[in-house]
């Protein structure tokens, strides 16, 4: 399979999730500054012109980050990246719901205002109130998304990948994130990962 990426962005997410699963893998990295996501050749692939996007051997391409946590999470049983209890695996996907619909939304209007508005001056507007959104997200986090080391208490999971790749968003929107101390314990945790290392020794993050 192949993950297609773009550096920084929540594919980081399937790309530790993958190497937590010891799944072999392909990357093809995007390049966002020459808008290679919009490009004939990657909407062939995504028409969304978004990343991620993975390509099976299949010929399907997966897309949505959670979608691809919970499928790479299916292929390795083994490693146990989602809970075995019905109510603690409800918790990770509510904590992925809640990563996919609001706080990565709430980042996304720093830098992508005209998806919602074509006035200038309301892109600048969106941009000023990233902070107080991004701030208000990792105040929920901290106070109801992390159960303990990880998002579901001692057990690494899918959505731990994920939150990582957002709650490393959270410096640049100027979020102070030393106000937040579970999570500047569990982002300390994810950087000791063998995972985490290898995204960033390939400088995809
Ligand atoms: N709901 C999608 C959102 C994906 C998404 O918005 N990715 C961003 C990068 S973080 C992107 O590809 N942006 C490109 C663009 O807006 O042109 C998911 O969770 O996979």
């Amino acid at each position: 399979m192949k993950l297609f990426y773009a550096k920084g962005t929540i594919s980081i997410a399937p790309a530790i999730a993958l190497l937590e699963a010891g799944i072999e893998h392909d990357l093809a990295r995007l390049d966002f500054a020459a808008a290679e996501q919009t490009k004939p050749d990657y909407l062939a692939i995504n028409s969304k012109g978004r990343v991620p996007a993975l390509a099976l051997d299949n010929g399907e391409v997966l897309t949505e980050t959670g979608a691809l946590l919970d499928y790479i999470a299916a292929l390795a049983p083994a490693a146990k990246l989602v809970p075995q209890t019905p109510v603690q695996a409800a918790h990770m996907r509510s904590v992925m719901y809640y990563l996919a619909s609001t706080m990565h939304v709430a980042h996304a209007h720093k830098m992508r205002g005209s998806r919602w508005a074509d006035n200038p001056e309301s892109h600048a507007d969106m941009t000023a109130k990233v902070p107080q959104t991004m701030t208000a997200c990792a105040g929920f986090v901290e106070a109801e998304c992390l159960q303990g080391d990880y998002v579901c208490g001692a057990q690494f999971t899918v959505a731990d990948a994920y939150l990582f790749v957002v709650c490393n968003w959270l410096a640049g929107d100027s979020v102070v994130v030393s106000d937040f101390p579970k999570i500047s314990t569990f982002m300390s945790r994810m950087e000791a990962r063998e995972s985490v290392k290898m995204v960033r020794a390939k400088d995809m993050i």
